[in-house]
């Protein structure tokens, strides 16, 4: 059986989390190869280039967290009609082009999650806010943008002022940052909602002296957060386990590869991490967003 993963991105901390968990499910699932791949930068043109490589290969099942949610699905929908099984994972693809999709957690619950934290993290509990996103056609990104704007009315002291995008590109991230704090010199929080992202806008609070003045939170890795946990420029974020989402996604591929049926209303089994239930609209969410600040990401940093 061989299961492939497409990621984002090759080479983040968070995809490198990912084939982790992905390599735990295979050894414990035996007989399972599974093939870690994704473009070297977040793009669906380069992940369209990735999958029709796998469909040559004839992989029996492709796991994908989608940059985009529709420029996939004309690949995808080949990859299904050659009877590849076809799940997204972390980013969805659009309903016509996977069998489901496997959310690491709820949007809306990412989106409420993150204004919390902005408004425990803003000075006083209130003021000015921007989101730093990933790519805009990030499945995923837009949707924790929308939640975040859903949100908002719950959280009447936050003013959210721009929408930015680093591509989950560092140093696109970075300049991103530095653009936010030279236009709004007033700016109290800035919400990165991406592994990257949240990075690069620490780096350029510290950077430009305005730790204390100005802090990030979003989501991020507790190991690659440490340092700007100790700096003081982010007082907390959230993720959920990336290990255990690389792990998931392989286990339900598999499952699928080996002739098991799912699809909306249905509860398929994880292994160790339990199971799944999927919605109406095949979407399958599964934890509640993990909160980490200066009492445990120093623990979970020696994991991920
Ligand atoms: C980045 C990617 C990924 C997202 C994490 C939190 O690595 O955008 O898709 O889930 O951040």
């Amino acid at each position: 059986m061989r299961i492939a993963i497409v990621a984002k991105q090759l080479g983040s901390g968070y995809s490198d989390a990912i084939r982790k968990g992905g390599e735990q499910a295979s050894a414990e699932l035996g007989k399972v190869q599974m093939i870690f791949t994704g473009p070297s930068t977040p793009t669906a043109e380069g992940q369209i280039e990735v999958l029709n490589t796998l469909i040559a290969q004839q992989v029996n099942a492709i796991a994908v967290a989608a940059n985009d949610p529709d420029a996939l699905v004309p690949t995808l929908k080949r990859a299904m009609q050659r009877g590849i099984k076809v799940i997204s994972f972390d980013s969805a693809v659009s309903p016509e082009g996977r069998i489901v999709h496997l959310a690491p957690s709820s949007d809306a619950l990412v989106g409420e999650t993150c204004l919390q934290l902005a408004q425990a993290a803003a000075p006083g509990g209130k003021g000015k806010i921007a989101i730093l996103s990933a790519s805009a056609t990030a499945t995923n990104q837009n949707a924790w943008i929308a939640a975040m704007q859903s949100a908002l009315p719950r959280h009447p002291d936050l003013q959210l002022v721009a929408t930015v995008y680093g591509d989950d590109l560092s140093d696109k991230s970075y300049r991103e940052a530095l653009a936010l704090l030279k236009r709004f010199p007033d700016l109290a929080v800035i919400v990165a909602p991406t592994s990257i992202g949240i990075v690069a806008a620490a780096k350029a609070i510290e950077d430009e002296h305005l730790t204390g003045k100005v802090f990030v939170t979003g989501l991020g890795l507790p190991s690659e957060l440490l340092g700007h946990i100790n700096a003081g420029s982010v007082k907390s974020f959230a993720l959920w386990n990336p290990i255990d989402l690389g792990y998931s996604a392989v286990t339900l591929a598999t499952h699928l590869a080996r002739g098991a049926k799912t699809g909306p209303g249905a509860t398929v089994p994880l292994g160790r991490i339990g199971s799944v239930t999927f919605d109406q609209a095949g979407t399958g969410p599964m934890s509640k967003p993990f909160i980490f600040d200066g009492a445990n990401t120093a623990e979970f940093a020696k994991i991920f």
